[in-house]
């Protein structure tokens, strides 16, 4: 325990008391439900919360996590995993539809079935899936369609998630394609359809009670996709998809179907309530629109996965949460990633946006990776700052200064940023 005079001179070193009063910790970074008021938690500003506004809950295999709703169940992962390129398992977001979820799977009686317009339809056992096939692993991010959606004005409904509906792994499996040569797939084959083991009453009287998800036969998508048993080495948690789950590398993740359990090829296109209407987005060029076209019909709408996800970069530290000192550096650290190129720069501003200087990159583990990046700041001035992180992929895409506008509250990528406070040393 330091002693008061030892406190004093550390008070005195960090510019005396009025400075450090000055400093106001982020609400979101202290415990959000003992804090008020909670009513600005999804409000618009320059520097919104970075998490959602859920209280730290410990379910099965995970450490604590954000929740957003328990029936489905819904756990946000918290800012400080996004410091490193893979994301743990055991903090890795949740997000269901349904609220019938399984909690054991017995792999002994579990089979992954494809069935429909095959020649041969399968049976396959897990030690099948392991033995029969030529395992292949990839770093992919998985990021729900609806991550940061508690961040667009005017306001939409849905999950309102802050930016942690996303997590990157490295995942082992097999090749979709694989599988689907074996089965043999049938001329007049439209669509291939992705099913789970969760079921249970969804949106009222929609046919909503099986999440179901299909991509059209010609989708390159089908060629790059895997069927993986293994998440940054270990079986996936059970709220992560256990025994198997898609791997969409680039695409939403609401095409990641979990518990994967059913492989069909249908003779007619799927409109099951899970394709239309939901996890539908504008069908311009960044699926974003206006509240006024919509209503007056003018938007063509189109099923999510025929776009790949945005350019987005993230600043995990420094979160806001402890004053940073004149004089003595710090590290701007964090993470990026885009689903139609690799990260090839990522872009750091200590002025609020007005000028940019490149970061350093970090690893790079493949193009649906995330790549950590980190640059070295020493504040010349104190007072409050605005510090921003701005990505670029290898097809030019670069992160836009506003935000897009759609009815489902996806494709959010509008460059973050960050307010801290600096004190004089
Ligand atoms: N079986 C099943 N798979 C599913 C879903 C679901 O509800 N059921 N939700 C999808 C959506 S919308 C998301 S965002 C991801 C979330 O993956 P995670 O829970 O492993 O983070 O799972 C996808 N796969
Ligand atoms: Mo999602």
């Amino acid at each position: 325990m330091p002693s008061v005079s030892t406190r004093r001179d550390v008070l005195g070193m960090l510019g005396g008391v009025g400075a450090l009063l000055a400093f106001k910790p982020a609400l979101a970074v202290v415990s959000p439900q003992a804090q008020s008021p909670l009513a600005a938690f999804t409000g618009p500003g320059p520097n919104p919360f970075w998490n959602g506004v859920g209280p730290y809950v410990t379910y099965p295999q995970k450490l604590p996590l954000l929740r957003l709703t328990d029936r489905p169940i819904q756990l946000e992962t918290p800012r400080q995993y996004f410091r490193s390129a893979f994301t743990p398992n055991e903090a890795f977001y949740v997000r269901y539809h349904l609220p019938d979820i399984p909690n054991a799977v017995d792999l002994a009686t579990w089979r992954l079935t494809l069935e429909g317009n095959f020649d041969r339809p399968l049976q396959l056992s897990f030690d099948q899936l392991v033995k029969e096939f030529k395992p292949v692993q990839i770093a992919a991010v998985n990021q729900c369609s609806g991550n940061s959606r508690s961040y667009f004005q005017p306001r939409v409904p849905g999950g309102q998630w802050g930016n942690g509906a996303m997590g990157n792994a490295m995942w082992t499996g097999v090749r979709l394609k694989d599988l689907l040569r074996r089965a043999g797939i049938k001329a007049g084959t439209v669509q291939i359809q992705f099913e789970g083991l969760d079921h249970g009453p969804g949106p009222a009287d929609k046919g909503s009670g099986r999440f179901l998800k299909s991509w059209n036969i010609d989708e390159s998508i089908l060629n790059e996709a895997v069927v993986a048993y293994l998440m940054n080495g270990e079986p996936l948690p059970m709220l992560n998809g256990f025994p198997v789950r898609m791997v969409m590398p680039g695409k939403f993740a609401t095409y990641w179907t979990k518990h994967l359990s059913f492989i069909r090829a249908l003779t007619k296109p799927d409109t099951n309530f899970w394709m239309y209407p939901a996890y539908q987005v504008p069908d311009t060029p960044n699926g974003s629109t206006t509240p006024a076209d919509l209503k007056a019909g003018k938007v063509k709408m189109a099923p999510i996965g025929h776009v790949n996800m945005p350019v987005r970069s993230f600043i995990a530290t420094p979160d806001g949460s402890v004053p940073l000192v004149r004089g003595m550096r710090t590290s701007i650290r964090g993470v990026a990633f885009s689903g139609q190129g690799k990260i090839v720069r990522v872009d750091v501003s200590v002025d609020g946006g007005k000028t940019w200087k490149p970061a350093t990159l970090g690893a790079d583990h493949g193009a649906y990776s995330f790549r950590e990046y980190s640059f070295n700041w020493t504040p010349s001035a104190a007072g409050n700052q605005t510090i921003a992180v701005r990505a670029h992929d290898a097809k030019g895409h670069v992160q836009p200064d506003s935000g897009v506008w759609n009815p489902g509250g996806y494709l959010w990528n509008k460059i973050e940023q960050q307010d801290v406070v600096v004190l004089s040393a």
